[in-house]
């Protein structure tokens, strides 16, 4: 037994499963997770000292890569003025401008410390705003485990096959109407019958939790003319996308304005953070200025405030978009060729610097066609890749992240290992 099979033997002792968030038992791959010594850059160590290339990154917030120099010394120039103080400080003043000036859609934005608390929050400001009970999300996208988006959501769940959660009431669970990703006429139908008690669309922009997902523009121009026209709340969830596919995120990719925006991930430079944000009349409505409450003992704490201002800060700096893009097309491309030499039909979705392979002949477009893709195929791919020093999300409803540590040499080291990985699948 390694090192990490006997951390994780203990760990079972103590922690449901092993581990602080089911996805990284890597139930679906029947893999030891590696317990992690130290990370820096693009690179993970485990706690053998083997060197993995990352393409986790946390699941999305190390997009500077791991121990970048400036979120490091921010957080070690904060540390010794305390780590929490329950008050405002003026670090919370400039996140929130630092996220108004960056994000298209966000006029007022509230700082919390989860995606999960985001999107909680969203929706709750949503129901209060319109006086509406029913919420449509997306059948594969994950907005956090918040009751009432336990409705076939993707990522864990979408992982381990859970269709929604036990402990989520069905007098709950019957407000949340979870409708085909992409699917225009289905949405169409939706408003149709229930269109005046909807309160709120939730949705990923860019679905990343059923694997990646490319939207049809079409679609989404449809989310917001709809919700327009029924007086509904339209949420992004930009937790994965934002400040990811581009500065201000997928909406600025899209020049679609949601009425409310969910952040995380990034703005935390890999600290606990989440925030939501949006219309001025519509985040007017919290507490303390409006009725609808929220609250948070850590909300804009100032470590994460600080890892997450130093993230943005250095992000706007490097103005790095374009050479992600670049890397994410010869990563995925790559992956594509090779693929196809070994004679092992793949389909790749990519958006910037995040993107998913499918063990599948079609295009995937939804959680249907993402479900029918050789997850069998994916747990041979998994395994093969670690065993050549790459770090791949141990499931195949997950997005692989590019970072700005990434080096054309470490994405060919990555083209290398998937040569390797394909030649041995196809024998
Ligand atoms: P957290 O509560 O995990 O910070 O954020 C929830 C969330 C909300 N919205 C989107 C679009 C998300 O992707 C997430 C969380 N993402 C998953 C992985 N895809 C987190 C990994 C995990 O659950 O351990």
């Amino acid at each position: 037994m390694n090192q990490s099979e006997a951390l994780f033997k203990r760990a079972c002792k103590t922690i449901p499963g092993g581990v602080n968030s089911p996805v990284r038992a890597g139930k679906s791959v029947e893999m030891t997770p590696p317990f992690i010594a130290d990370a820096s850059g693009a690179v993970i160590r485990d706690v053998e000292g083997n060197a993995y290339i990352d393409y986790v990154g946390s699941w999305g917030p190390m997009i500077l890569g791991h121990a970048h120099p400036a979120v490091t010394a921010a957080i070690q120039e904060r540390l010794g003025k305390g780590t929490s103080y329950g008050a405002p400080t003026e670090l919370e003043v400039i996140m929130a401008e630092t996220i108004v000036d960056m994000v298209p859609a966000i006029e007022m934005v509230r700082m919390v410390n989860s995606g999960t608390e985001a999107a909680m929050s969203a929706i709750r400001l949503a129901r209060g705003v319109t006086g509406r009970k029913m919420i449509v999300k997306f059948d594969g996208c994950y907005h956090g485990h918040a009751d009432s988006l336990l409705v076939s959501a993707g990522s864990g769940l979408a992982t381990l096959g859970i269709p929604g959660s036990p402990g989520v009431p069905d007098d709950l669970a019957k407000h949340t109407l979870s409708l085909p990703f992409n699917d225009t006429e289905g949405l169409n139908a939706a408003f149709d019958r229930y269109g005046h008690e909807i309160a709120c669309i939730i949705v990923e922009p860019v679905p990343a939790n059923m694997g990646v997902i490319v939207p049809d523009i079409t679609f989404l121009q449809r989310l917001r003319e709809i919700t327009t026209a029924f007086g509904a709340i339209l949420i992004f969830d930009e937790v994965i996308s934002g400040f990811r596919v581009a500065p201000g995120g997928a909406q600025e990719r899209c020049g679609i304005h949601p009425d409310l925006t969910c952040l995380g991930k990034i703005i935390g430079g890999g600290l606990p953070v989440g925030a939501y944000g949006g219309k001025r009349e519509i985040m007017l409505r919290m507490a303390p200025e409006g009725d609808v409450y929220q609250a948070g003992t850590l909300s804009g704490n100032p470590l994460a405030m600080a890892a997450g201002i130093a993230t943005l800060t250095t992000l706007r700096q490097m103005d790095p978009y374009q050479q992600l893009e670049k890397m994410g097309d010869t990563l995925f491309s790559g992956l594509k060729t090779l693929a196809e030499k070994a004679g092992i039909p793949l389909t790749v979705n990519r958006v910037g610097s995040m993107g998913s392979i499918f063990f599948a002949e079609t295009p995937v477009s939804d959680f249907k066609t993402a479900k029918a893709s050789d997850a069998g195929r994916f747990k041979q791919y998994y395994k093969a890749m670690r065993a050549r020093g790459i770090y791949l999300a141990p499931s195949p409803f997950e997005a692989a992240f590019i970072s700005t540590a990434h080096t054309e040499e470490l994405i060919e080291k990555t083209l290398r290992a998937a040569a390797g990985a394909f030649e041995e699948m196809s024998r």
